[in-house]
C-alpha cells in the first residue's frame, strides 16, 4: 500500500518497503536476527529510519535557508519542552497508518517502542511547552522559524513522591543517547566572559577591545522540526558548553591539576541544569552566564549566516531576520546585537539601534513580581564588561530622551530605567529594545498596559499588542486522543486537520444536539478514562472508578494556581461523607500532578498535603467509590498526553489576574473537558468562545483582587470566622487529624496569620457552590456531552496555528 498523502518522494513509501527497511535496520542496530530484537532495538531502528527520511528534507530546507529567500524567525528561549518526538515525526511524515499496521503485523508493540524514548525535560512549564507548540505550528504552516536554546545535560528534575513528599532525582535524559539530534562541531563558537575592555582609537573611531576573558565553547546540537505533511523542516538548535580545550593543558602541565579540571567543570556547568537555584550569588551568576551563553552563540551564527549570503553586509538584516525573545531570559539579545553592530560591524550607534529594535520582539509571560528578572549591576559588569557598557549607554540615552520629551515627569522617567537600585531590570531592557511587546491573553495584555508596564505603554503605545496563546492540536488531540480524532473525521470530514484550519471544527455544533453523536463522545471519554486508570493502577497501584467524574488539576505547583483551594474542597467533601456516608453525591476522582520548584517550601507543603489527604481518603472504607484522590508523580509531556483526553473537569482556578494565559486549559478544552475556572488568563476567552452556559466560572474578578490589593479591605480571618466548614478543615490541618507527623502549620498560618495573599478563603464558598453545580449537571449525561461537544467545536481558536498566524500578522510580518 502506498501511503496516501503527497509525499511520493519518500524513500520508504510503501508498506512493504517499510517492513523490509525496518527489519533490516533492527538487525543492524542489534547485530541479531530480528526475532531476537528487544523493544530498545526496535525503537532505535524506527528512530533511525525516521531521521534518515527527515534529514534528507532537512538538507533541502537548510539550503533554502542559506539563500535567505524568506524572512526567518528565531525563537530565543531558555526552555523548550518538546516532549517525545518519535510518534510526532511519524505522524507528520504521514507514516502513521503504515507504521501502525506494519508493526502490528510483525507483532511489535508500537506503544512500548514509544515508551523507550526518554521525554526530555528541557523546560519547566507553560513557557517552554508554548515554544514547542509554536515550533510545531510554524513548521506546519510552512514558515521558516527556528528555536535557539540550551542543551541541558540534566533536564528539570524527575519528581518522585516518597512518604508523601516531593523528592527530586536527577533526570539523566542522555543516558542512552538521543537519536534526534545532530551535533555540529564545525559550527561551534566562542563565548567570552569576564576580562577587561580596552579602548583604542583607530582612524578617529573608538574601538572597544575585550581582552583577558574566559572563553567557553558553545557547540550546537540541532533537532529537526518537521512540518505536518509538508516539506518544511525547521531546526531547534540547542547549545552545549564545553571548555575551549578539553582541559587547560598548560595549567595541567605546570602541575595545577585541580585548577585545570576546575576550568573544565566551570565551563560545562553552564549547560548542566535548567534553572539553577538563584537564591545565592553563585546560582544567580550561573543563570546569567546561561542567558548570555545561548544569546551570544545564537546571534553569532545567525549573523554569520546572514552576512555570508549578503556579501558580508548586515544592512538588510532587520528585513530578513526576526529575533523573538521568549520572556526576559534572552533579553541580552538587545545589547549583544548592538555590540555586534557597533563594535564588529562599525555602524553608528543610532543606525545600529534602529536595526536592533526592528529585529527584536518580546513576549512577556508573567506579571508575578518575583519572576520579573533583575541582576545585580556589579555582577553583570564583571561577567560581561562590554555588554554592560552597552546597557549603560542604552539606559543613558533612553533616560535622556525621556527627560527631553517629558521634562515634568522625572520620577516616572526614572522608574522606567534599565539600571536602578543597583540592578539591571531585564524587562525594561527588553521593552526598550524591541519593536513589539505582547502579552499572551487579552486580560494579561490589558494588565501589562494598565499596571505592570503602564509607564512604558504611555510612552510607546504602538509597541504593545496581544497574542493569545495556543497549543498544537496535532500532539494534544490528534496524537493523544485517536478515538476523538476518528469520531471527528467520521462526523465532519477531515478538513479540520489541515494546518491553520482548526476553526472548521465549528461544523460540529449541530451534532451537539445529536444524541447518537453525544453518546459516542461519552464512550470515547470513558475509554480514555480507562486508559488513564490502567496507567495509574500500574504505576501507583491505585484503583480508580472510571464511572466517577475525573476532575483534574495538572500544572506547576504554585500558590497563585491554588491547588490548595482544590484540596481544601476535597477535605470538605470527605468531612461530609464521614458524617453521612450515604450522602447522595456524584462519585468524583480528583487528579493532581505537577512539580514544585526545589526551593519553594510552601508549594512542597501543598504537595505533601494532597498526598496525605489522598492516603487518608483512599484508605477509608467509609468513602467507598465516592471519592478518590491521586497525585500522579513526575508530570511531563507524555503523562500529560494521557491525562488530558481522560479529563472531564479542567481546574483553572488561579487567583484572578495572576495566570498570564494558561495553556493546559486549552488542551483540556479540545479534548472535551469542561472548564471550572476563575475569570483569569485565557479562561476569559474560553468562556467567550463557548458562552457562559458552557463553562463553570466562580470567584473574585481581577479588578476585585486588584482593589483589595491596592486599597485593602480583605480580612481572611473574617471569612474563617463566618464559615464553620473552614473552621473544621483548617483545624484538621494542625490538629494531627491527618496523622501525628502531618501538621500543616505553614499553610494554616499563610491563610489566617498572613491574610491569605491568594484569596483562597475568600473564593472558597463560591468554589464549593460551583462544584455542586458541576456535579448536578453531570447527573444529566446528555447535557454534559452536549456541553463537551460545544467546547470541542469552539476550540479551534486555541490552536497554536492561530497564534502563529497572529504573530505573523501583528509582529513578524514574514509574508
Ligand atoms: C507561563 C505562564 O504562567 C502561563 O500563564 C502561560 O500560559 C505560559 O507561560 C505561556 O505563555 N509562564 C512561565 O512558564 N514562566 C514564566 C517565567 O513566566
Amino acid at each position: 500500500m502506498a501511503i496516501t498523502d503527497k509525499n511520493t518522494k519518500h524513500k520508504v513509501k510503501t508498506k512493504e518497503a517499510f517492513r523490509k527497511a525496518f527489519i533490516k535496520k533492527v538487525e543492524e542496530v542489534s547485530g541479531e536476527d530480528f526475532s531476537e530484537s528487544t523493544t530498545r532495538h526496535q525503537y532505535e531502528a524506527l528512530a533511525e529510519l525516521v531521521m534518515e527520511e527527515i534529514t534528507a528534507e532537512w538538507a533541502v530546507n537548510n539550503s533554502r535557508l542559506h539563500k535567505m529567500e524568506e524572512k526567518q524567525i528565531y525563537f530565543f528561549s531558555i526552555e523548550f519542552l518538546i516532549g517525545r518526538l518519535l510518534k510526532a515525526y511519524v505522524n507528520n511524515l504521514g507514516w502513521d497508518t503504515m507504521v501502525e499496521e506494519t508493526l502490528d503485523e510483525l507483532g511489535v508493540d508500537y506503544e512500548a517502542i514509544q515508551a523507550e524514548e526518554h521525554d526530555p525535560a528541557l523546560g519547566n512549564g507553560g513557557l517552554g511547552r508554548l515554544m514547542a507548540c509554536f515550533l510545531d505550528s510554524t513548521a506546519a504552516l510552512g514558515f521558516p522559524g527556528h528555536g535557539n536554546g540550551i542543551r541541558y545535560k540534566y533536564g528539570l528534575f524527575e519528581q518522585k513522591i516518597i512518604n508523601d513528599e516531593q523528592v527530586e532525582v536527577a533526570d539523566i535524559w542522555l543516558k542512552n543517547g538521543y537519536p534526534f539530534e545532530i551535533v555540529k562541531p564545525d559550527k561551534a563558537v566562542v563565548v567570552k566572559y569576564n576580562g577587561d575592555v580596552r579602548v583604542e582609537e583607530v582612524n578617529g573611531k573608538m574601538q572597544f577591545i575585550h581582552e583577558n576573558y574566559d572563553p567557553v565553547l558553545a557547540v550546537p546540537y540541532d533537532i529537526p522540526v518537521k512540518g505536518y505533511r509538508n516539506n518544511t523542516v525547521n531546526s531547534l538548535r540547542l547549545w552545549s558548553a564545553k571548555p575551549v580545550e578539553d582541559f587547560d593543558l598548560s595549567t595541567f602541565n605546570q602541575g595545577h591539576f585541580l585548577k585545570a579540571m576546575q576550568r573544565k567543570s566551570e565551563a560545562e556547568s553552564i549547560s548542566q541544569i535548567l534553572y539553577p537555584s538563584d537564591h545565592g550569588f553563585e546560582g544567580k551568576l550561573l543563570r546569567l552566564k546561561q542567558e548570555y551563553f545561548f544569546v551570544c552563540a545564537g546571534l553569532k551564527r545567525i549573523v554569520r549566516r546572514y552576512k555570508k549570503h549578503n556579501h558580508g553586509s548586515m544592512d538588510g538584516f532587520p528585513d530578513k531576520i526576526c529575533i523573538h525573545i521568549n520572556d526576559t531570559h534572552p533579553a541580552l539579545c538587545v545589547p549583544e546585537l548592538m555590540r555586534i553592530l557597533v563594535d564588529e560591524e562599525g555602524y553608528d550607534w543610532d543606525v545600529a539601534w534602529d536595526m536592533t529594535i526592528k529585529s527584536i520582539s518580546f513576549t512577556n509571560h508573567t506579571v508575578l513580581p518575583e519572576a520579573l528578572e533583575k541582576w545585580p549591576i556589579d555582577m553583570v559588569q564583571k561577567l560581561l564588561p562590554r555588554v554592560y557598557q552597552i546597557i549603560e549607554e542604552i539606559n543613558r540615552r533612553f533616560i535622556n530622551d525621556m527627560n527631553w520629551f517629558y521634562p515634568d515627569q522625572v520620577d516616572r522617567n526614572y522608574s522606567m530605567a534599565i539600571l536602578k537600585d543597583g540592578q539591571v531590570h531585564m524587562a525594561h531592557l527588553a521593552i526598550i529594545g524591541s519593536h513589539s511587546v505582547n502579552g499572551v491573553a487579552e486580560l494579561h495584555s490589558k494588565i501589562l498596559r494598565e499596571e505592570t508596564f503602564k509607564d512604558f505603554y504611555a510612552v510607546f503605545p504602538d509597541r504593545f499588542t496581544s497574542v493569545t496563546n495556543g497549543v498544537t492540536q496535532r500532539r494534544f488531540m490528534m496524537g493523544s486522543n485517536p478515538g476523538l480524532k476518528t469520531l471527528l473525521d467520521d462526523t465532519i470530514g477531515t478538513d479540520w486537520k489541515k494546518p491553520g484550519n482548526m476553526c472548521s471544527l465549528e461544523a460540529l455544533l449541530p451534532y451537539a444536539q445529536d444524541a447518537a453523536f453525544c453518546q459516542k463522545l461519552g464512550d470515547i471519554k470513558h475509554a480514555n478514562k480507562e486508559r488513564l486508570a490502567k496507567y495509574i493502577k500500574e504505576t501507583q497501584g491505585i484503583v480508580l472508578n472510571p464511572d466517577s467524574i475525573f476532575d483534574v488539576q495538572v500544572k506547576r505547583i504554585h500558590e497563585y494556581k491554588r491547588q490548595l483551594l482544590n484540596i481544601l474542597h476535597v477535605i470538605l467533601t470527605y468531612n461530609q461523607l464521614r458524617s453521612n456516608p450515604n450522602a447522595d453525591i456524584v462519585p468524583k476522582t480528583y487528579i493532581f500532578a505537577g512539580k514544585a520548584a526545589p526551593s519553594y517550601v510552601y508549594a512542597k507543603e501543598v504537595i505533601r498535603l494532597i498526598n496525605v489527604v489522598a492516603d487518608r481518603v483512599n484508605n477509608d472504607p467509609l468513602v467507598k467509590d465516592k471519592l478518590k484522590v491521586v497525585f500522579v508523580p513526575n508530570f511531563n509531556v507524555s503523562v500529560a498526553e494521557l491525562i488530558y483526553p481522560a479529563a472531564e473537569i479542567s481546574e483553572q482556578i488561579s487567583t484572578a489576574g495572576k495566570e498570564a494565559s494558561g495553556t493546559g486549559n486549552m488542551k483540556f478544552m479540545m479534548n472535551g473537558a469542561l472548564t471550572l475556572g476563575t475569570m483569569d488568563g485565557a479562561n476569559v476567552e474560553i468562556a467567550e468562545a463557548v458562552g457562559m452556559d458552557n463553562v463553570f466560572t466562580f470567584g473574585l474578578s481581577d479588578t476585585e483582587v486588584y482593589n483589595y490589593n491596592t486599597h485593602g479591605g480583605y480580612r481572611s480571618l473574617e471569612v474563617y470566622e463566618s464559615d464553620s466548614r473552614l473552621q473544621e478543615i483548617l483545624g484538621q490541618l494542625i490538629s494531627g487529624f491527618f496523622g501525628e507527623s502531618a501538621g500543616f502549620q505553614m499553610i494554616y498560618d499563610s491563610l489566617l496569620l498572613h491574610n491569605d495573599t491568594y484569596f483562597v478563603l475568600k473564593d472558597f464558598a463560591p468554589y464549593v457552590d460551583i462544584q455542586d453545580i458541576v456535579s448536578n449537571v453531570y447527573r444529566d449525561q446528555k447535557q454534559w456531552q452536549k456541553m463537551s461537544a460545544i467546547n470541542i467545536a469552539h476550540s479551534g481558536i486555541f490552536s497554536s496555528d492561530r497564534s502563529i498566524e497572529d504573530y505573523e500578522k501583528r509582529v513578524w510580518k514574514v509574508k
